[in-house]
């Protein structure tokens, strides 16, 4: 932490909406980690998506709360130097584990993650709100790097969330919330100025809950892309009971606790337990 530029870090997480940080994650975690994700992908949890319909080649696979079932994803949530990192960020003095979320785009997978950002999903209302993504393989444009919008979380939107897959059961409830659409981008790309990185393992992209952001399929034949987002939250974060969000799910509701927060209760306990700077 001490060779970091924080200074510059957080200048770019607040201008745009997104940094880049080389070389932060030590690569030991990562091959724990590599094994881990695959065992996840040979036994999916009971909230998995398969974003791939079963005719086309490739595999889009999302998972959430899986530090829940699995030592290493918890571990990696709890013990490496992302929760410093979100605390030194957010200028937050507690951090607490909001959840994590796998997306796997195995080689040849056409299936794209549409354009969005995240804070509508979500059942929470704070600025102390950062998501980490890191990658477990070397990711390219062609293997489906995410995209930014630089600076979109500081439109002052709250666009309706959009369904990852076809048939996720989602779409309904995000149609409960009747917020705006997302405007058409694909068709208007030359309009906005996108970040992307390409990464190393050990790379970690750093994003706001509402910059807008999406990615391709992933066109190599050969080059898998593991990617995990783990999402933290800080002092000022509470509760939003809000219909819809993605936690009101069936599936994600059935591998958790019963949910008794009241609007505008901060996020603690068993499922979103305070990490930094006390131990779980
Ligand atoms: O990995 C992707 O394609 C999308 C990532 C994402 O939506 C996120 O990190 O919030």
């Amino acid at each position: 932490m001490e060779n970091l530029n924080l200074k510059k870090i957080k200048k770019d997480y607040l201008n745009d909406g997104v940094t880049i940080i080389r070389n932060f994650i030590d690569l030991h975690w990562i091959k724990e980690m590599q094994i881990a994700i695959d065992h996840i992908l040979s036994f999916p949890g009971k909230a998995s998506i398969e974003y791939t319909p079963q005719e086309n080649t490739g595999r889009y696979y999302g998972d959430f709360f899986i530090w829940r079932r699995n030592k290493s994803f918890k571990k990696f949530a709890f013990d490496s130097n992302l929760p410093e990192l979100a605390s030194k960020i957010l200028d937050s003095k507690n951090i607490n584990f909001f959840y994590d979320q796998l997306l796997v785009k195995e080689p040849k997978t056409k299936e794209s993650t549409p354009w969005h950002h995240d804070l509508p999903y979500w059942p929470i209302k704070g600025n102390h709100i950062i998501s980490f993504w890191v990658g477990f393989d070397r990711v390219s444009k062609n293997t489906g790097a995410v995209e930014y919008i630089k600076g979109s979380h500081k439109w002052n939107k709250f666009f309706a969330p959009a369904s990852f897959g076809k048939d996720t059961r989602f779409e309904n409830s995000y149609k409960k919330m009747g917020l705006e659409v997302m405007p058409d981008i694909n068709s208007n790309l030359g309009d906005y100025e996108l970040l992307s990185w390409d990464l190393n393992p050990g790379d970690i992209i750093i994003h706001h809950p509402l910059v807008i952001h999406g990615s391709l399929g992933n066109f190599s034949s050969k080059t898998r892309r593991r990617g995990l987002a783990l999402r933290y939250i800080g002092d000022d974060v509470t509760w939003d009971d809000r219909p819809g969000t993605f936690i009101k799910n069936k599936n994600v509701k059935s591998i958790l606790p019963p949910l008794n927060y009241k609007n505008g209760e901060a996020l603690t306990g068993d499922l979103f337990p305070l990490i930094w700077p006390n131990k779980y």
